[in-house]
């Protein structure tokens, strides 16, 4: 593989991502290089719309794309927002208001324990999909702490640990994140498949 698209419109997620796959392949660009269209999500898991955000992507410029989806869930609330995430921010987003209607809904709740999941499609010009999936445990914290990160960052602590994603450097939220567990899959299938 010469070129990779990283069919996202996140910033943060293309920071991570651009890092996290240093060296895999010669040439990376993003969605917004390629001015590729942000496609409706409407599906329920995170597998079915990281994948729908590949192929859209692949479809539309013919190179090998890599579509991230991925949220907050929250034990408490049942899993939400999940695959929700980005919409609980809203039009422009603001992860401020998404963050105090985590925090408003789960009230006095004494469970605040969540995770993070990332599900990365992988969609080839000719056709296969390939999805590899991250998660990490921990717990909300009130007030949001940090200006590190993005997203939800502020406000989750991951196991083990006492800072926020949002008090870490981005070197160290990639030694534990949903996301870079995933790109830890993706990066050793690549290398067994000689892609
Ligand atoms: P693309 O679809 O263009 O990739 P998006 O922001 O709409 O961008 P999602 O639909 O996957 O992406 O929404 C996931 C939301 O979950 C995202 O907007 C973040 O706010 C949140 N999220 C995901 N990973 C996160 C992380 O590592 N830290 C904080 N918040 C995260």
């Amino acid at each position: 593989m010469k070129t990779l698209v990283l069919a996202t419109h996140n910033k943060g997620k293309i920071k991570e991502l651009t890092a996290l796959l240093d060296g895999l392949v010669p040439e990376i660009k993003t969605a917004e290089d390629l001015r590729l269209i942000e496609p409706p999500e409407y599906g329920t898991t995170f597998i079915e719309n990281a994948t729908m955000k590949a192929v859209t992507a692949m479809r539309a410029c013919g190179y090998a794309c890599l579509a991230d989806d991925s949220g907050l869930s929250v034990n408490a609330l049942n899993g939400e927002p999940g695959v929700y995430s980005a919409d609980w921010a809203g039009h422009p987003r603001d992860f401020k208001m998404a963050m105090n209607l985590v925090n408003d809904k789960l009230g006095d709740a004494s469970d605040r324990s969540a995770y993070f999941t990332s599900v990365l499609a992988l969609a080839f010009p000719d056709g296969r999909v390939e999805t590899f999936e991250g998660r990490v445990n921990g717990t909300l914290c009130w007030p949001p702490r940090g200006l590190e990160g993005f997203g939800y960052d502020p406000i989750f602590i991951p196991q083990g640990h006492d800072k926020t994603f949002g008090e870490m450097l981005l070197e160290e939220k990639q030694g534990m994140s949903h996301r870079a567990f995933a790109t830890e899959k993706l990066v050793e299938y690549i290398k067994n498949n000689n892609h």
